[in-house]
């Protein structure tokens, strides 16, 4: 008997097996096909949607094209990344926000995009940093990161989110609670605040004591209320006691209340921002339970209801925005984290346990309809965020959702114990989800939102505005500016340095002003200056000033670390530095220029100290 169980195994086995490899693991030929077409961006050809992916621990912002996958930027925004010359080098302004407000590192969640009317407008995104409690802003005119702050009275800035229709302020989450007064000793049990940030000055309005922590945020579509998850309503210090209640809550904060109750003084100030006590103000925060640890929290397109997902607890629930009242609870699945939308009724939720997303029709389960699931498919593996296009606007578009995996395992050559996270690409356009694309990333994207390239693209600078102290090209000069300093005003343009050499004496502290004086789009000219940890990258209009020590005497070539042109591997000049007792005086480079002949050797010409 048990010979015949093992035999019909191995059968079944190799059945199986045999199968898989005509048909590729439950994809048919013709379904692979269907697949390819759907994410096929010809060479030439541009992406439908920008998709901007938070790098996680990278402490960036991913940009991928949608539907090809393309990875086209990374966006440094919590780290110095040398390739863009961005906070790499003292005095950066980027860096010395970086310094001031926690380090040179960070852990972005949330990319969350400007909105007018409810739709994404292109303007900004904003990104938190969870590590170090801050919220930096990152242009989308020229996809830099040019703002960043901390948030004060509170740890693990977690959830963040655009205040709806029209981006009145980013709500930032306090996801680690703290002693209310910020003193160890006190034995009260801990809270956090949700901060209220002024989008464009950056400065952080006011905030909202919550009993608790305070994980995932959104807001109602009308800017009437912020939502909140919090976890660890049992205000617990270990992992034991966080998961003690059966549920947990949806903090509710009433924004027009909690300005009024500013505007009257009610704030009490700590670290500069006043903060406000739900208890002293009635009506500001209503908490309502929902099961247990919830996790995500997502307002719906139409904007009526917000469904908060259990984690831990099989289902997710669903709140009217109006009444604050829970409508249903409907089952979906094991570990549901986040929902996005498709704007045609449906709903989609990751499932972390099932490595799922399960569709799901939102006034099917309100009504109690048996058939509310509508499908399920799985990914590759368990599933962290996912988010529809345009899903948490009020006009999604309904064709592509990205699944934000935690683990590849199998999904991509192995290359060391550590692999990269897997993103999957998944056509909702149709009743049944289908499976269309993954992609690697570096880690560890939590979140993603997309904006349709037709509103975006219009909108990318192709240089940058010349800044204040920008170095036009003939009004070069290097000029003395101390004993021991000396100034460089230079240009660069393919495929030149203009000064192509200059002169200083050991001692000297050089400050470099250069200026790329491109006007077209893409003509990026580095700078790097050997032994001197020097490197940097000046895209079209763009002007950087870093002053260095000029170390030991002897001749450096500074150098394009961008390929520019025929003659790129040419595009390099000399900084002399002579040594201390020289008596050559460092030549004026007005009055080199005005002489005949070659510009080596050119004699000095007194402009020393
Ligand atoms: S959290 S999935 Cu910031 Cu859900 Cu990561
Ligand atoms: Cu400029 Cu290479
Ligand atoms: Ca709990």
């Amino acid at each position: 008997m048990k010979r015949h169980y093992t035999i019909l195994i191995l059968v079944t086995v190799a059945a199986t097996i045999a199968l898989m490899r005509v048909v590729g693991c439950g994809t048919s030929r013709s379904a692979r096909a269907v697949a390819a077409e759907k994410v096929y961006v010809a060479p030439g050809e541009l992406d439908k949607y920008y998709a901007f992916l938070s790098g996680g621990q990278s402490g960036s912002v991913f940009v991928v094209g949608i539907p090809s996958c393309r990875l086209i930027r990374e966006i440094p925004v919590f780290e110095p990344r040398a390739a863009y010359g961005y906070a790499v080098h003292e005095g950066d302004p980027r860096r010395e926000e970086l310094i001031a407000t926690g380090g040179l590192w960070g852990d972005t969640h949330h990319p969350a995009l400007s909105e007018t009317h409810g739709v994404y407008d292109g303007r900004y995104l904003w990104i938190n940093d969870l590590s170090n409690a801050r919220l930096a802003r990152v242009r989308l005119d020229t996809f830099e990161a040019d703002k960043i702050v901390k948030i004060p009275n509170l740890q693990g800035a977690h959830g963040i989110a655009v205040v709806s229709p029209d981006t009145k302020y980013i709500v930032v989450n306090g996801e680690f609670e703290q002693p209310t007064d910020g003193m160890v000793t006190n034995p009260a049990p801990y809270t956090s605040v949700v901060a209220f940030v002024e989008p464009f000055t950056m400065e952080v309005k006011f905030e909202v004591r919550v009993p608790g922590n305070i994980d995932i945020a959104d807001t109602s579509k009308d800017g009437r209320y912020s939502f909140s998850t919090v976890y660890n309503l049992e205000q617990g210090k270990d992992l034991a006691s966080m998961i003690q209640f059966d549920r947990d809550a949806v903090a509710a904060i009433d924004i027009p209340a909690a300005e009024k109750a500013i505007a009257a003084g009610k704030g009490h100030v700590r670290n500069g921002v006043p903060i406000l006590e739900g208890p002293e103000n009635p009506g500001l925060l209503t908490m309502i339970a929902v099961p247990k640890n919830p996790h995500g929290v997502n307002v719906t397109p139409d904007g009526k209801y917000v469904i908060a997902s259990g984690k831990l607890s099989p289902t997710v629930t669903i709140i009217d925005t109006k009444t604050l009242k829970i409508v249903a609870e409907p089952e979906v699945g094991l570990g549901p984290l986040h929902t996005t939308f498709d704007g045609r009724g449906n709903a989609y939720t990751s499932l972390f346990i099932d490595s799922q997303v399960v569709k799901w029709n939102i006034e099917k389960a309100i009504k109690g309809a048996p058939d509310y699931i509508v499908d399920r498919i799985n990914v590759h593996y368990n599933i962290g965020h996912l988010q529809a296009v345009g899903g948490a606007s009020m006009k999604p578009a309904g064709d592509y959702l990205l699944a934000l995996n935690k683990l590849s395992k199998d999904q991509y050559l192995p290359v060391g114990p550590d692999m990269p996270e897997d993103q999957e690409l998944i056509d909702i356009s149709g009743e049944k989800m289908k499976m269309l694309a993954s992609f690697p990333t570096p880690p560890e994207p939590h979140d993603a939102e997309f904006i349709a390239a037709s509103v975006l693209s219009p909108k990318v600078k192709q240089v940058f505005e010349p800044a204040k102290d920008a170095i036009a090209a003939g009004s070069e000069s290097v000029v003395r500016t101390g004993p021991h300093a000396v100034t460089v005003n230079m240009t660069m343009i393919r495929s030149a340095y203009t000064p192509d050499h200059f002169d200083v004496r050991e001692g000297d502290q050089v400050t470099l002003r250069l200026t790329n004086v491109e006007t077209v789009r893409d003509m990026i000219h580095g700078f790097a200056l050997p032994d001197h940890d020097l490197n940097l990258a000046l895209p079209p209009g763009a002007t950087r000033t870093i002053t260095v020590d000029a170390g030991k005497p002897g001749v450096y070539w500074y150098y394009c670390t961008n390929f520019c042109s025929a003659l790129h591997l040419e595009m390099r000049g000399r900084m002399i530095v002579q040594p201390k007792d020289s008596t050559i005086a460092i030549p004026d480079w007005k009055a080199a220029q005005n002489v005949k002949g070659p510009v080596a050797g050119v004699p000095s010409t007194g402009a020393g100290q």
